[in-house]
This record gives C-alpha cells, sequence and structure tokens, in this order.
C-alpha cells in the first residue's frame, strides 16, 4: 500500500467532477407534477418560501395563530417566513440555504434581498419554459412524481387524460389506501368497487383491481407507501391485511416494485399542517422478514430514522431484492448525506441510489441535488483514491459507469 501523489489525487478529482457534470441524472422521488396539472405544479419564490420544510423553522420565530398564519394569503405567508428566518436571523438552516442556492443558480442577486425582484423574476416566466431550464440547471433527465388517486385534486386530472410529458413518471402513492382505510373504503365504493369496510365479500379482490386499473391508467413505474415506525409485517389491521392481500399480490402480478419509506410519525402537531410531522425509529426485523418471504417482489427502501441506517444497509447486503436509496426529509443535510453515503458505500459498493430530492417545489431540484451532488463526488473521490493507492487503475469510463449507476442507472435496473 502506498499514498498517492497529489497528481494522481487532482486526476481522480477531475474525472469525478467531469462525469458528474455529464450525467443525467433521473429524480427517483419527488413530489412535482407533470405540467398538465396545471396549479398542482408549485415553483417560484413564493412556494418555495412557504416550503413545509421552512415554515415549521419559522414557526419558531413568528408571533401569530397557526390559524392566523394558515389564513393569510400564500404571498404574505412568504413574506413572515422571509422575515423571520433570513431578515432578523441568518438562514443558515439547509432549507434557508437552499432557497438563496436556487435563487443564485437562477442569476438572481441574494446580496439585494429583495424579494419583490425576485417575485418580478418569477412572474416574467412561463412555466414549461422554466421546467426546462431547471431541469438543465439541476441537470435532470426525468422526475418520478408521487400520485396518490386519492388526492382529490389530482384524481380529476388522471380521469380526464392528458397528454403526458415524458420527463415526469408515475408513481403510485398508496397512503391513504393503506393508511386511512375507514375513509379510503366508502370512497372506493363511491368509485364503483364493491368493498367494505370490515373486508367482507370481495372488498381484497376490488382493490386488487382498482390498484391495477390505476397501475395502468398512470402508467406506474412503481407503487409506493410511507408508513410510521410501528410499521409490522406481518400486521392484525386493515394495513396488514390490504398489504399482504392485495398490495403483495399486485407486486407479484404487475412485477411492479414497491417503494417503501418507514419512519414517519404523521401528524405530532397538527397545526403545523403539512410541517407537522416527525419520524420515529422502525423495526428493521419487518424488513427482514417482508424481503426473505416474497423473495419475488422488489422493494425499494428508504428509512427516517438515523439510528435505522445501517441496519437497513445490512439488510440490503442479505437480500438481493431490497435495494437502498436516498436521504429522506429530516437526513437530507450534508451531515447526514455524507454520513450515509460513505457507510452505504463501504458496505454496499455501488449497489444504491444515493439520493433522491424529494422536491415539492420544482425549483428545489435545483439545491437538492446542488448540494448532493459534490457530497456524493467526495465520497467517490476517497473511494476511489482508496483504489488507486493500492495499484488499482481506474478509468474515466469506469468513473463515468459508476455515477450513471448511483444517478438513476441503479434504480432503473433494478426496477426492470
Ligand atoms: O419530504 C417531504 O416533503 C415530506 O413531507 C413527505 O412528502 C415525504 O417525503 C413523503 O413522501 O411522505
Ligand atoms: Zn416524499
Amino acid at each position: 500500500m502506498s499514498y498517492l501523489s497529489a497528481d494522481q489525487r487532482y486526476n481522480i478529482e477531475n474525472a469525478v467532477y467531469k462525469a458528474i457534470s455529464e450525467t443525467k441524472i433521473t429524480d427517483i422521488h419527488t413530489h412535482v407534477y407533470d405540467p398538465a396539472f396545471g396549479e398542482l405544479l408549485l415553483w417560484g419564490i413564493d412556494d418555495l418560501l412557504t416550503y413545509h420544510y421552512l415554515v415549521s423553522e419559522a414557526f419558531r420565530w413568528m408571533d401569530i395563530s397557526y390559524d392566523d398564519f394558515w389564513g393569510l394569503p400564500k404571498q404574505y405567508q412568504a413574506d413572515m417566513v422571509w422575515k423571520a428566518l433570513f431578515i432578523d436571523h441568518s438562514p443558515v438552516s439547509e432549507s434557508c440555504r437552499g432557497v438563496l442556492a436556487v435563487l443564485d443558480a437562477l442569476g438572481l442577486d441574494v446580496s439585494m434581498r429583495d424579494l419583490d425582484s425576485y417575485r418580478e423574476y418569477f412572474e416574467s416566466l412561463q412555466p414549461s419554459e422554466y421546467i426546462d431550464k431547471v431541469f438543465e440547471i439541476a441537470n435532470l433527465d426525468s422526475v418520478v412524481m408521487t400520485n396518490d388517486p386519492f388526492d382529490d385534486l389530482e384524481r380529476p386530472v388522471w380521469l380526464a387524460g392528458f397528454e403526458r410529458d415524458p420527463r415526469f413518471h408515475a408513481a403510485l402513492r398508496m397512503d391513504a389506501l393503506l393508511n386511512s382505510w375507514e375513509t379510503a373504503a366508502p370512497k372506493l365504493k363511491q368509485w364503483g368497487y364493491d368493498v367494505s369496510v370490515d373486508f367482507s365479500g370481495e372488498t381484497c379482490a376490488e382493490v386488487r383491481r382498482f390498484l391495477t386499473e390505476w397501475i395502468d391508467r398512470i402508467d406506474a413505474l412503481y407503487m409506493a407507501v410511507s408508513l410510521p415506525p410501528s410499521f409490522a409485517y406481518p400486521e392484525e389491521s386493515p394495513r396488514g391485511r390490504l398489504f399482504a392481500e392485495c398490495v403483495l399480490p399486485v407486486a407479484r402480478e404487475t412485477n411492479l416494485a414497491l417503494g417503501l419509506m418507514i419512519g414517519v410519525k404523521r401528524q405530532v402537531n397538527p397545526d403545523l399542517k403539512l410541517a407537522g410531522d416527525a419520524f420515529g425509529k422502525s423495526d428493521i426485523s419487518v424488513i427482514e422478514c417482508l424481503c426473505r418471504e416474497n423473495q419475488d417482489i422488489r422493494f425499494i427502501v428508504t428509512m427516517l430514522a438515523r439510528d435505522n441506517q445501517q441496519e437497513l444497509i445490512v439488510a440490503s447486503r442479505k437480500f438481493r431484492n431490497l435495494h437502498v436509496f436516498g436521504c429522506w426529509w429530516y437526513l437530507n443535510s450534508p451531515f447526514f448525506i455524507e454520513e450515509l453515503t460513505r457507510m452505504r458505500m463501504e458496505w454496499l459498493g455501488l449497489s444504491f441510489t444515493p439520493q433522491h430530492s424529494d422536491a415539492r417545489v420544482l425549483d428545489q431540484v435545483i439545491y437538492k441535488w446542488g448540494h448532493s451532488l459534490p457530497i456524493i463526488a467526495d465520497v467517490l473521490i476517497d473511494k476511489y483514491a482508496n483504489l488507486a493507492a493500492t495499484g488499482w487503475q481506474i478509468s474515466e469510463e469506469e468513473i463515468k459507469r459508476d455515477i450513471t449507476g448511483l444517478l438513476g442507472g441503479n434504480f432503473w435496473q433494478f426496477i426492470s
């Protein structure tokens, strides 16, 4: 084992940065929408400032009741967040930094601190040209949406039909179905599925029909659900039943992967609305059991608790039907991205997908990727440098191949 010369490390750094800048990303989990969904596609400064990650931070300083805040027009909410987080205090949090990074990447002068001029800039844009621009800056090839048929705003758009923008893939999200069966069942009934809350009659067959029809309708790449830390498998509950008797059989029949996002404690503070969720540690033996008993089904899994990360990696080493992805939500900040990416690479090699954006506002893909890519690059550089120190030679093509895998290729291979 020898030490690397500065020149050797410099060459590796150059090759990694070059490959990263040339590789188009597939963002495998977002909450942005195909432009055909109109107002559901959020973008621009007021949506950036009222992102729920920022709202909960702002409430730590703002002197206003929850109800009064939510009663304000979006622009006034944005004004309050701007004042609390950017003017009255320095915007050092990851979410605040993200807003500034977006403005800067768009060529706006953040040193002016001029909210009105930022608004004017966005008002001058058309969504379609802006999508092209954002995809270009973020180096995105395509994004995967989160599509829940129980969403009253989203559902009619799918039912009416529209011409798809091929850059926006669909994922069938099953949160409402699996986590709120008591309210989901009557809706299914109203939509013509012969189901009962007590699971009598044809309920499970009808839920399978519902899932299959929606998979076809939206041309889903995968099915997905977010789950609480208490999620179990098997589980004596409506969710357990739906999972075992509807979701798994449909995954098997359609050969679609199942995305599991585990560890969210919904509505710890309901007054905060979307910003009111927290997280908890989950039981990894649930994932192990699921993967062991369903080896013909592929699972793409991310977990929200830092405490679950090492065991999730080990589970993925045991089950090749388990693909680990992303630094989810409260783990999507530089400190955690670096830790998770290093741990994963040291124990899984390159067989995982290090990041997704989870963007809710289109513009956020710029900063979420902008902040993650240098970290992923630095971890890779260290690993290639370790290899080079043994005398292992790596070509630019091999570096490009590896990075293509990490930024989407591994996901496509896993689900295909
Ligand atoms: O990251 C987020 O914005 C969360 O609110 C959730 O959307 C989470 O990512 C999820 O998909 O449930
Ligand atoms: Zn999400």
